[in-house]
């Protein structure tokens, strides 16, 4: 990595203020999910907030993230309005997707979250699409992708990351690397010793970073992020990071050693920056309050919006499917 810029003030307050919306949301979805509000397999993004917190500052309303089914750290720090956000989230008619899409596939053009897709490997062909269309249209958009380290072992992933780099499209392709692919350990099915490795392979430029740190995250996605709106084509971004409760909702984590869990549990990285920005005196533990009121505020307020909120009319069904209305 070669940008060493550290973000100021504002933005690491920013980063702070997306990454807590997030561990919000997690943990208020964990809890209607249990207290049956809300049925609906749930893939966790806590642990791995600080990864599209630092990067999403780096990006304009009119770029372009692509993610997974493990996706709601990364439309809520893209912007999604929260209302229409967790409607979809409960499936409702007032939701992006008027309740279609559900928990796996939220999408909303209009902040730039085409889309959502829960096929493993699948978001990186259509990121080249969309990066593709940037560069023939000259819009100076970006497209970030993200995705897991296991998806790296799929055959999209190698085609992709070929023809963006034979391309020189403005694409970021961002591995969340949590360790695990489902219960599987990374060393268990990937034979590289890193990701990040496999850019060279490709011609493509690639970091490295610990994504459980906001300053290293913040950098790296900055240079990657100038790097193609200069032009300069795509990267391989492999953010280091750990997945603190499991693959999906119910699993226990009982096939991570004990001791793996507990030095990553240790190395949290929320009240890591928390303390942090207190330390070095970016804000005080009054700023912070603030904004984590105000967070947890607007999120309830969605909540409730989507819990009002009809279900999706049965004549639905047919829309959406095709240009022209399916006939019944
Ligand atoms: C093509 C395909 N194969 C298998 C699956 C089943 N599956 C869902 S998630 C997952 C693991 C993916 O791991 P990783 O890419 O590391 O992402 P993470 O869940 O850790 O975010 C698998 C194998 C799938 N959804 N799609
Ligand atoms: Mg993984």
């Amino acid at each position: 990595m070669t940008n060493t810029q550290s973000p100021d003030r504002e933005v690491l307050l920013d980063i702070y203020r997306r990454a807590h919306l997030i561990k919000t949301a997690d943990d208020r979805f964990i809890e209607l999910i249990k207290a049956g509000q809300i049925a609906s397999p749930y893939y966790s993004t806590r642990g791995q907030e600080l990864i599209p917190a630092a990067l999403s500052v780096n990006l304009k309303a009119a770029d372009y993230v692509i993610t997974t089914y493990r996706g709601i750290h990364d439309q809520l720090a893209k912007g999604i309005p929260l209302r229409p956000f967790v409607a979809e989230f409960m499936g409702r008619a007032t939701g992006t997707c008027k309740g279609k899409g559900g928990p796996m596939h939220i999408t909303h053009l209009a902040s730039g979250l085409p889309v959502t897709t829960g096929v493993v490997g699948s978001g990186l062909p259509i990121a080249n699409g969309l990066a593709w269309a940037a560069q023939l249209n000259k819009t100076g958009q970006v497209t970030v992708c993200n995705f897991g380290d296991g998806a790296t072992n799929i055959g999209a992933f190698h085609e992709a990351l070929n023809l963006a780099s034979v391309w020189n499209l403005p694409v970021i392709f961002v591995c969340q690397n949590n360790g695990y692919a489902e219960h599987t350990k990374y060393e268990f099915g990937t034979g590289a010793k890193a990701i990040v490795d496999r850019a060279i392979a490709y011609g493509m430029h690639g970091i490295q970073c610990n994504g459980n740190d906001a300053v290293e995250m913040y950098q790296a996605a900055n240079e990657a992020i100038e790097r193609a709106r200069a032009g300069k084509g795509p990267t391989l971004l492999e953010a280091r990071t750990f997945r603190f409760r499991g693959h999906l909702l119910g699993d226990d984590s009982h096939y991570i050693a004990k001791d793996e869990m507990a030095a990553a549990m240790e190395a949290d990285p929320m009240p890591r920056l928390r303390a942090w920005l207190i330390d070095q005196g970016h804000a005080t533990d009054a700023d912070i309050s603030a904004i984590e009121t105000r967070n947890r505020d607007e999120f309830e307020d969605a909540v409730e919006f989507g819990l009002s909120s009809p279900w999706p009319d049965v004549s639905e069904l047919s829309k959406d499917v095709y240009a022209e209305e399916a006939r019944a």
